[in-house]
């Protein structure tokens, strides 16, 4: 089972895509185990974007993810990051694959609605940098055997 962080970022928010954000990843069969709504901080943006800087585009990426609230979320499933990544689509919204959400909902790549985290490395460090242990749930859902092979 892996895990991994799910921000609905503030174009999203704004534009009242949380809910289908969250329908999607619940359709998929994925299992929700931690959510909050925050302003992020500038220092939480640089921490969770350092990979980022220096890049051109890091200045505007940092002023569009404090721009507004966000919706941040921790997801788990088989192959979650995997999973997750392909139901976001491609980082650029025009080489996302149709039916994907970033093909659906967007065009601009600084406009792109979501992050989702890139390797399961990565998503035990963005999940413990975003939620405390408390703030996760372990559950059993009525439908694990459904899904879960
Ligand atoms: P990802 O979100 O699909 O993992 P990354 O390459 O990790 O994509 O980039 C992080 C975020 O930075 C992207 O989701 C997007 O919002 C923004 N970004 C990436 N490349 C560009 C760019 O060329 N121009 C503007 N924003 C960009
Ligand atoms: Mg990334």
């Amino acid at each position: 089972m892996e895990r991994t962080l799910v921000l609905v970022k503030p174009d999203g928010v704004q534009r009242g895509l949380i809910g289908e954000v969250i329908s999607r990843l619940e359709n998929r069969g994925l299992r929700i185990v931690g959510a909050k709504f925050l302003q992020v901080s500038r220092e939480l943006a640089e921490t969770h974007y350092a990979i980022h800087k220096g890049k051109p585009f890091y200045d505007g990426l940092i002023a569009y993810i404090t721009s507004a609230p966000v919706m941040a979320m921790v997801w788990e499933g088989p192959s979650a990051i995997t999973a997750v990544r392909q139901t976001m689509g491609s980082t650029r919204p025009t080489e996302a694959a149709p039916g994907s959400l970033r093909h659906d909902f967007a065009l601009e790549v600084g406009r792109n609605l979501t992050h989702a985290s890139d390797s399961v490395e990565n998503g035990v460090a963005e999940v413990s940098l975003w939620f405390t242990e408390q703030e996760l749930v372990t559950w059993e859902r009525a439908t694990d055997s459904w899904i879960f092979e």
